[in-house]
């Protein structure tokens, strides 16, 4: 055993150059949220061995293969973590899903002697059906998962489908294609709904009964909320991140008059704008003014049950956060209008930046 090790040792120290360019370490998982993130060394696998400290003692070339060895990484700051012998060449690692211990291992790896796999090889930008993993990975709900399994089929084939066209009709299909680069972008980045409206008319409440927890905090004073608060959600299917924001209104508060700009900055890229206002007060010149300027503006008319006589506005939805009155169609509405129409099945569509690219290149 202590034999082998020395082996090893002397090995690495002799044989850097050899292993720097036979030996690939990569992760896999991409980067972001998970619970467990994977990375996998190709080559001289034994390069593991005085990084990875195995609970049974033995070296990474004597665990037996595709069996979970329990063990930990590094001599300071130990990290527990799993690793698995794929074959003689291929191990894989399997750590704390946080950036910083995969960095530590792919670093460590590489001063080792390793070679960082994700170098050079997407410089220019990630093969197709890499990417398409990627997003598939970040699918937080079925439905979008499934669309984007579809498309992982359906797009490289468009792609090929397009090369025997004439220019006249592959710029038909592409620009038929482009049309749903919205609705793509959107299986993998939630739309963003905005609630903004004068203070104290709901806005926190409002979201915490659409998405069925209290994540804003409500209160009976002006001035509540003086950040952005988001929260991620999805109606029927469709991933949904809303912002609540502070109340909109002259104040010589500081910190509430920085809330009242981050919120003005968030109206601007929403996809969709709840104005919020109260039954009683109905709306001012101010709120008119907001829903004139954006151009997927819904007025949201809240409190209905503590108001006599409610407020008659056009084009509104009237509802109340307390009783729960009118949540159901005003979730409908809101789906309605960010995703107005779905794709055909057989519709081929970009979902990033670089596939639409690609297809602009064409
Ligand atoms: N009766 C009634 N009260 C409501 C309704 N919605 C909210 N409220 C109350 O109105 C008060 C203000 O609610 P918030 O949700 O904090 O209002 P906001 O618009 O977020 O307020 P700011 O963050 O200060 O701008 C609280 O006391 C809520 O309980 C409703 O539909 N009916
Ligand atoms: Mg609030």
């Amino acid at each position: 055993m202590q034999q082998q090790s020395n082996v090893t040792t002397l090995r690495k120290r002799f044989e850097i150059k050899n292993l720097s360019s036979s030996t690939t370490v990569k992760r896999l998982t991409p980067r972001g949220r998970g619970a467990v993130a994977s990375i996998r060394l190709r080559g001289e696998i034994d390069l593991a061995d005085g990084l990875f400290h195995a609970a049974n003692n033995k070296s990474v070339q004597q665990q037996e293969l595709n069996r979970i060895c329990y063990g930990d990484w590094g001599t300071e700051n130990q990290e527990d973590l799993v690793c698995v012998r794929i074959n003689e060449t291929t191990l894989e690692l399997h750590c704390h899903g946080g950036d910083a211990a995969v960095e530590r291992i792919l670093g460590d790896l590489q001063k080792a002697g390793a070679v960082l796999a994700s170098q050079g090889q997407y410089q220019n930008g990630l093969p197709l059906a890499e990417e398409f993993n990627l997003c598939l990975q970040k699918a937080t709900t079925k439905r979008t998962a499934h669309e984007i399994l579809r498309q992982s089929k359906l797009f490289p084939e468009a792609i090929e489908q397009l090369k025997p066209l004439t220019q006249e009709e592959r710029s038909l299909r592409i620009r038929d294609m482009l049309t749903w680069s919205d609705f793509g972008e959107h299986l993998i980045k939630p739309w963003q709904v905005v609630l903004c409206g004068p203070p104290n008319v709901g806005k926190s409440s409002l979201i915490n009964a659409l998405v069925g927890f209290s994540r804003s905090v409500v209160f009976d004073q002006p001035g509540t909320t003086r950040d952005v608060v988001t929260v991620q959600t999805a109606l029927e299917g469709w991933p949904i991140e809303f912002s609540d924001t502070a109340g909109l209104r002259e104040t010589e508060e500081t910190l509430e008059a920085i809330g009242i700009k981050k919120a003005k900055e968030r109206i601007v890229v929403a996809d969709l704008l709840l104005i919020i206002v109260d039954a009683q007060s109905g709306i001012t010149q101010n709120e008119e003014a907001i829903a004139a300027a954006h151009e997927n503006a819904l007025l949201v008319v809240n409190k209905i049950d503590s108001a006599s006589d409610v407020a008659s506005i056009n084009n509104s939805i009237q509802v109340s956060a307390i009783t729960g009155k009118g949540i159901d169609k005003l979730a409908a509405l809101i789906v309605s209008r960010l995703v107005p129409e779905i794709p055909e099945q057989s519709q081929a569509f970009p979902m990033t930046a670089q596939q639409v690219e690609m297809l602009n290149q064409l």
